[in-house]
């Protein structure tokens, strides 16, 4: 028999571009293909939310759905609807929302898959598709969510040690034509307070460099056309040695310098010593999290590290002055942020990308994340809800415009007052006047970056020239 899986991303249609799927369906296809040693005979699909609701195909033997917390709404809506018309199927969910609320699962989930889940959502589809589900073996399934006599059930997570890591089957990623995507790290040893990540993942887990080269090579064979691969591991640098070989590596491959990397670093941590690493590395640009332009609410932000606005500067200078291209990241709407401390944020931001110092900032603006400090504070407040009555479509948009499919600010503005975004910073500066500062500087962000690409075209119709000239003159 073939079964039949679906897998369906629920995703914030506005939140993705083209090129940034989520590689969950390609790590958990490589788990069950493990597992079952390549003996299953199955076909799982692949959708978003979307366009699943929109053309439903309640044939699947098995609903495997992923959901962050801004999509939930969606992904309950799914499982009713699934629930409904087909309901003698397995509906089981995973992702980082049931893992931080997993008290959530509701009635139309036979299953909550909690943390990582390579090794064990195949042992549970074993179970379902061999008839062979009891209470003494799901109890043995790392990270289940489940019901015994109707009660809900939580076993414990356990982390996926270095060594049995899995590379993800990237026939399963999409990526836009030039650039792709990767990660060869799990976790953060930070925790920044806005920031579910560390613990989601709890601890650092790293793919070794033989196996980073390994997937990167993959990626080429898939898409030869391949130009740029960008690191979206939380903090890529945590660890100089495995980046020190996986340069040999790469250069002992001839995949650099062909191919250029970007990845993120954290201010405190950026020294002569790691630039010559990414130089090495074929670094050509760099992401960080500057948060913000007054010490205050930077601590607030990222309390460890010992960071401060002179240290995000200083990190700036040195990996501008190497040639390594500069985006940074900034949350605003920090409860207690004064209107000083915003406009002095948004106005260094603006002047270093007019000196040329940095090449991109993103403004984004604080949304509560279940598993931060910022959702405690929320919860208390009042701003949110652990529940499924809760509209989980108030923690949309909340980053930057410029990171959406939004073309404009107030395409954003809009989407953000029709799903009601949560904004936490009332108290101290008023929502229409935060959003009017927020505008305003976005525009300058704007005028800066359209007179930096009409310099880039001077340049190019400059190069041009010579080139022609050089030619006709022979000179190549
Ligand atoms: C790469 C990335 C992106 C990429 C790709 C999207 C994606 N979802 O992967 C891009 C840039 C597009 C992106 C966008 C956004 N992201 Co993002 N992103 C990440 C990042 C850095 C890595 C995700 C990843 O690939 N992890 C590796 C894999 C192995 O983990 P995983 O995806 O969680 O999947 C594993 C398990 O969760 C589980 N699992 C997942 N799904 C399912 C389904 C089933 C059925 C089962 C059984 C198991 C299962 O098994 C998988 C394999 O082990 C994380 C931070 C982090 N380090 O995790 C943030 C993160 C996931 N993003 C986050 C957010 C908020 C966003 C945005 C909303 C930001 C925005 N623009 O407004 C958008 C929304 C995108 C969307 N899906 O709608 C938050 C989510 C918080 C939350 N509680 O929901 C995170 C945690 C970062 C943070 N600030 O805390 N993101
Ligand atoms: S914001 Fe960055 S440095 Fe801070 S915990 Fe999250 S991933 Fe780590």
């Amino acid at each position: 028999m073939k079964y039949k899986f679906a897998y369906i991303n629920c995703i914030a249609d506005m939140d993705v571009s083209r090129g940034f799927r989520a590689l969950s369906v390609s790590y958990l296809k490589s788990g069950i293909d493990l597992y079952f040693n390549n003996r299953l005979s199955y076909n799982m699909d692949y959708y978003e939310s979307n366009s699943f609701l929109k053309n439903p195909d309640y044939s699947y033997d098995i609903y495997l759905i992923s959901s962050l917390s801004h999509s939930w709404n969606d992904a309950l809506l799914l499982m009713q609807k699934i629930r409904k018309s087909a309901a003698d199927k397995k509906i089981i969910v995973g992702g980082m929302h049931i893992t931080m609320l997993p008290e959530l699962l509701p009635e139309e989930a036979d299953f909550g898959l909690m943390g990582e889940a390579e090794y064990s959502l195949p042992e549970l589809l074993d179970l379902i598709i061999s008839d062979r589900i009891s209470i003494q073996k799901l109890e043995k399934i790392k990270g289940l969510v489940y019901r015994k006599e109707g009660v809900l059930k939580f076993n414990e997570i356990e982390r996926i040690p270095d060594e049995k890591l899995i590379l993800p089957d990237r026939r399963y990623a999409d990526g836009a034509q030039f650039n792709q995507y990767i990660l060869s790290t799990r976790g953060c040893p930070y925790c920044c307070t806005f920031c579910s990540s560390s613990n989601f993942w709890k601890k650092v887990t790293y793919y070794s460099p033989q196996q980073i080269a390994e997937e990167i090579e993959e990626i080429i064979r898939l898409k030869p056309e391949t130009k740029h691969i960008a690191f979206y591991d939380d903090l890529f640098i945590a660890d100089r040695n495995r980046m020190r070989e996986l340069a040999k590596i790469l250069r002992e491959r001839r995949i650099i310098p062909g191919i250029t990397l970007s990845c993120s670093v954290r201010a405190n941590l950026v020294d002569e010593e790691l630039i010559s690493i990414l130089k090495d590395l074929n670094v050509i640009e760099c992401g960080f999290g500057f948060e913000s332009g007054s010490d205050r609410i930077l601590k607030l932000l990222k309390p460890q590290g010992n960071l401060s606005v002179q240290k995000n500067l200083d990190a700036i200078k040195i990996l501008k002055s190497n040639g390594i291209r500069v985006s940074v990241q900034t949350v605003t709407g920090v409860p207690t942020e004064t209107e000083k401390e915003l406009t002095d944020t948004l106005e260094l931001l603006c002047n270093l990308m007019k000196s040329g110092m940095l090449d991109s900032a993103a403004f984004n603006v604080l949304m509560p994340l279940p598993g931060t400090k910022y959702w405690e504070w929320a919860l208390e407040h009042g701003f949110v809800q652990n529940s499924n009555e809760y509209d989980w479509n108030r923690l949309r948009y909340f980053a930057d415009y410029q990171s959406s499919k939004c073309t404009s600010f107030d395409e954003w503005y809009k989407l953000r007052r029709e799903n009601g975004s949560l904004y936490l910073n009332a108290d101290c500066i008023s929502e229409k006047k935060f959003f009017k500062i927020l505008k305003k500087y976005s525009a300058i962000r704007c005028k800066i970056l359209r007179s930096r690409g009409t310099k880039n075209i001077f340049f190019r119709i400059k190069r041009e020239i010579r080139r022609i000239k050089l030619q006709l003159l022979g000179g190549y």
